[in-house]
């Protein structure tokens, strides 16, 4: 069969004034060019495994609306896989409807279709419910055979990601990428309300054996000699013996890398050490909001972001002055948040020399406790408007400030965040914080390379 894995990859904002700003402000225009140019990770490690004697094509689509007649040739596929999330998801039925006029088999997978199926389900042939690894070969033989069925995956099977495939990254027109992304984990030891992440696809955290990870870089080391890795994990050093064997086997391989973790990864001086040896620029942490009392209730399980508050700033530092710039992420509009929150980001921001920062909305993913949640209490502004799951659009009304509060307040905290003069200030801290930090232990060179990160 001829294959077509379709991957919806835009970036979205609805907001005009956002979208504006995000085309204007240095800071943000700067982290959308990094981001947007990662491909599907799902879809190529369902390449990696589907059977060779298939041709099988890797295919992104930004925007529905240009390129027509690209989008024409899928209709000499005899199977389309789509891959989206929820921002994109309603182009992505367009889409499918659009290819099965084309009287082409339509399929579609991913933690949106995963958490509404039934929706999905309207505009394809099959919907695949979860880990695509696990459905993926027989619904490949089904389409062969011509028995496929409407539903794949929802058995509450668990993937064990000692089976993993390699992904199929050969399929890259490489020179398109400033960075791939490599899987070493999926799920998270804590439970945000808001996430919306691949803890929505596993129930606990489950580790690839390092010798899979390593194999993935080498394969990307084929096509790439010094590539930049971004770990497509959702908490990566849970598993800090984990870490400890494979740190050192990474630095040999010569690339850079970045991750999302949590603040304890600043408590272990030796893996601090080891992640600066084996070339981490970054790391992003979901701090989420400046003070105790907003964190409070944040998760479902445990209250562990808020018992850690008290150590986010001295946890900043020590990650920092390793030569490991730190992302730190805050969320707009949690319940426990009032106007005063965005004077409170910016002084966070500003006194804990954060290299890099990044703001978004409190969303309500469907999947998510929180749409449950806000959804009970009537909250949610516009039903079923996925398109508004960007991270930076409101579509629920804040426990203690209004909407246009919430949304105007956040505007003017991207002004004075992103401003060329507030960047530049944060770089030229970090750097201070990296030359003093040079003096007594981190070589000359690889603050350079940190500050270029
Ligand atoms: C890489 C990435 C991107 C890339 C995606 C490239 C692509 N086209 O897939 C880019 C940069 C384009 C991107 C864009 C956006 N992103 Co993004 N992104 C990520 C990131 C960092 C990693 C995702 C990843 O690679 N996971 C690993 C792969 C293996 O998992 P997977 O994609 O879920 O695939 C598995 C299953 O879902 C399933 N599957 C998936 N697709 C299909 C299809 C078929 C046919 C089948 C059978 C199975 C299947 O099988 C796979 C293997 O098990 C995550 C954060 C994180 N740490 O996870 C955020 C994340 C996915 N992004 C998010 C968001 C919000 C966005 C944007 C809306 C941002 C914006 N404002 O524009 C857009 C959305 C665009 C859209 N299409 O709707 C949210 C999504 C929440 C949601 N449920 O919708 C996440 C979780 C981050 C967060 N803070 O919450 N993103």
């Amino acid at each position: 069969m001829k294959i077509g894995l379709v991957a919806m990859s835009g970036i979205r904002v609805c907001d005009e004034e956002l979208l504006q700003m995000g085309l204007t402000l240095p800071g943000f225009v700067e982290r959308s060019k990094v981001i947007a140019s990662l491909p599907s990770l799902g879809l190529l490690t369902l390449a990696g495994m589907t059977p060779s004697y298939h041709d099988v094509h890797y295919i992104e689509i930004a925007d529905i609306r240009e390129k027509r007649s690209a989008l024409e040739t899928l209709g000499s596929f005899d199977l389309v896989a789509i891959s989206s999330y929820s921002a994109q998801i309603k182009e992505a039925y367009q889409l499918a409807e659009r290819i099965r006029r084309m009287g082409v088999t339509v399929v579609m997978g991913g933690l949106h279709v995963t958490c509404i199926p039934e929706e999905a389900k309207r505009y394809c042939d099959a919907v695949v419910i979860g880990e695509g690894e696990l459905s993926w070969p027989r619904l490949v033989r089904d389409a062969e055979q011509g028995t496929l069925q409407p539903y794949y995956g929802n058995t509450g099977q668990q993937f064990n990601l000692a089976e993993a495939p390699m992904p199929a990254f050969e399929l890259l027109d490489i020179d398109q990428y400033n960075r791939l992304t490599v899987q070493t984990s999926r799920g998270c030891s804590h439970r945000c309300e808001f996430c919306a992440s691949s803890v929505l696809l596993t129930g606990f955290y489950k580790q690839k054996p390092y010798h899979k990870v390593l194999a993935e870089i080498d394969r990307i080391r084929e096509i790439w000699e010094h590539p930049f890795i971004e770990f497509a994990d959702d908490n990566t050093f849970v598993n800090r013996a984990y870490w400890k064997k494979l740190l050192p086997e990474l630095k040999k391989k010569k690339i850079r890398w970045f991750t999302e973790t949590d603040i304890s990864v600043a408590q272990d001086e030796e893996l601090l050490t080891l992640m600066r040896e084996s070339g981490c620029a970054q790391v992003l942490i979901g701090l989420e909001s400046p003070a105790k009392a907003a964190l409070n209730g944040v998760e479902i399980k445990q209250n562990w972001k808020a018992e850690h508050q008290y150590m986010y700033k001295d946890a900043i530092r020590t990650i920092q002055s390793h030569g490991i710039s730190v992302n730190g992420c805050f969320i707009l509009g949690l319940d426990n948040q009032d106007k005063g929150v965005f004077d409170q980001v910016f002084d966070f921001v500003d006194d804990s020399s954060l290299h890099e920062v990044q703001v978004t909305v409190l969303t309500p993913f469907p999947g998510t406790p929180l749409y449950e949640r806000l959804k009970k209490e009537n909250r949610i502004l516009e039903k079923e408007a996925w398109e508004k799951c960007t991270l930076f659009d409101v579509n629920f009304l804040p426990g203690n400030m209004t909407v246009e509060e919430l949304s105007s307040g956040f505007k003017d905290l991207v002004q004075r965040l992103y401003s060329d003069e507030f960047a530049r200030l944060r770089k030229k801290r970090f750097k201070g914080m990296l030359k003093q930090a040079a003096r007594t232990s981190i070589p000359a060179d690889k603050v350079e390379m940190a500050v270029n990160a």
